[in-house]
């Protein structure tokens, strides 16, 4: 192993919240010094939300913030604003996902950190790119919403839904992070930093790219590879709804197993791919379809899905969700089990690979987190736990800044690193 592939790359993180450490906790397990700016006496929002230790950091913010080191800087005092003078001269990359324009109100404009730092690369999350919506603030759901994936989630007789995973923050958060390590390796011919955004609106779109396909597509027929096309339901001007059909040209479902519905996971998804049609008439006892018109063909098969999949139901619920895997992986025929929390959490192969790891906290303990998901081969990947707030605060001003003690001294007592002392209360 040739250490850790982004080891020498320093992040000034000014993130916050999801989206924005998602992106910098990626660039931390591959090596980046990531130094977490965060507002003394409060720090990252998610430190004190969903709290389920009393007294410790949140699960909110520990599992999105692992690798960092965290520093606390008045970004708006005078000796703060030095301290970030500094640290841009000593950083590659500035990520962060305020509201639109709060980098500016606290002095940090693009022409000032340049004429600082021409290299640094200033990688933003927002909720829109410029356009009507450019000023407003952002959410996870907001973005699912705005971005096409709520539209077409659900089924169709329902309203719109959001997904439980986090497309919008920790989705876009991926994007950013393909966008500095791009910006980076452009760097190496060009010399120059350059600005990297990425609006949650736009990440979402990226990812319902399908979705829009099937918007052009409704212009020459019906989409026939959705339910409502087999129930003879008329389509409308937009992308419909469509359940848990499969988004591709190879009919899926989610169909129930041994023990649904009380027990709430116990679903298959169940895909009738073309080429093992045949396997899948003989596992479930209709060998006659392999051969009867009827059902012989793709394109035969497609107004008759929902009998076709009431069929093979007939069959996954006289087995639980991993008999029923384990039989019809023998015939490659793709299909996977709806696995719970509780059951990822327990699952031993995760945990072999490192994507679900066990990590130690001083002051929650032990806790479980989902470790880096991308593997590289020659790159050493370890998790490790977030920082306390403001934990690195002296080591950082020391190491990285180069301060003296006495300098050190100087900015702790200006108040430009401590949250401002509560006024007693008159009596
Ligand atoms: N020192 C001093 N001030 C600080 C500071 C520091 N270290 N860190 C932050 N602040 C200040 C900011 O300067 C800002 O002040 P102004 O409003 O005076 O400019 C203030 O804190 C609040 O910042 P904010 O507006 O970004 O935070 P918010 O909680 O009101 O909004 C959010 C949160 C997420 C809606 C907003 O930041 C946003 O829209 N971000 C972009 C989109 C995004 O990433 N959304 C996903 C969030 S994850 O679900």
């Amino acid at each position: 192993m040739d250490g850790k592939a982004l080891q020498g790359v320093r992040i000034l993180d000014f993130t916050h919240v999801q989206s924005g450490p998602t992106c910098t906790q990626l660039l931390a397990w591959f090596g980046a010094d990531v130094i977490k700016v965060e507002r003394p006496g409060v720090g990252d929002i998610t430190r004190g939300q969903l709290v389920d230790v009393k007294g410790a950091d949140s699960l909110y913010f520990t599992m999105l913030n692992h690798n960092k080191r965290s520093i606390t800087i008045d970004s708006k005092h005078p000796q703060g604003k030095r301290v970030l003078d500094e640290l841009i001269k000593k950083c590659d990359v500035l990520v962060e996902n305020f509201a639109p324009g709060a980098l500016d109100r606290m002095g940090l404009t693009w022409e000032h950190i340049h004429k600082l730092n021409p290299r640094m690369i200033v990688a933003s999350v927002k909720g829109f790119g410029p356009g009507p919506y450019e000023d407003c603030k952002v959410y996870e759901n907001v973005a699912q919403c705005t971005g096409g994936s709520a539209s077409t989630t659900g089924f169709r007789d329902g309203p719109p839904l959001v997904t439980g995973a986090q497309i919008g923050d920790s989705g876009t958060g991926l994007h950013l992070a393909l966008g500095i390590v791009t910006a980076l390796y452009q760097r190496t011919r060009t010399g120059r930093g350059q600005k990297v955004l990425c609006a949650m609106q736009d990440g979402v779109l990226n990812l319902a790219r399908v979705k829009l396909r099937d918007q052009q597509r409704l212009k020459h027929g019906p989409l026939t590879e959705y339910s409502q096309y087999g129930e003879g339901i008329p389509f409308g001007d937009a992308t419909p709804r469509a359940g848990n059909d499969s988004g591709g040209g190879q009919p899926g479902r989610i169909l129930k197993c041994k023990g649904a519905p009380e027990d709430p996971n116990a679903y298959i998804y169940f895909i009738t791919q073309a080429p093992v049609w045949g396997e899948i008439c003989d596992v479930i006892g209709e060998p006659g379809w392999k051969t009867d018109p009827e059902f012989a063909t793709p394109k035969a098969r497609l107004p008759k899905l929902n009998q076709i999949f009431a069929r093979i139901e007939e069959w996954t619920m006289t087995k639980t969700k991993f008999e029923a895997m384990e039989i019809l992986n023998k015939f490659d025929i793709p299909c996977g089990p709806i696995l719970s929390m509780k059951e990822l959490a327990e699952d031993q192969s995760l945990r072999k690979t490192g994507t679900v790891v066990e990590v130690d906290h001083p002051t929650r303990g032990k806790y479980l987190s989902v470790g880096n998901p991308i593997k590289l081969s020659d790159s050493i990947s370890e998790v490790k736990r977030s920082p306390l707030l403001g934990e690195h605060t002296d080591e950082i001003l020391s190491d990285v800044l180069g301060f003296k003690a006495a300098e050190i001294a100087d900015i702790k007592n200006s108040g430009a690193l401590s949250a401002p002392e509560k006024k007693e209360k008159a009596a």
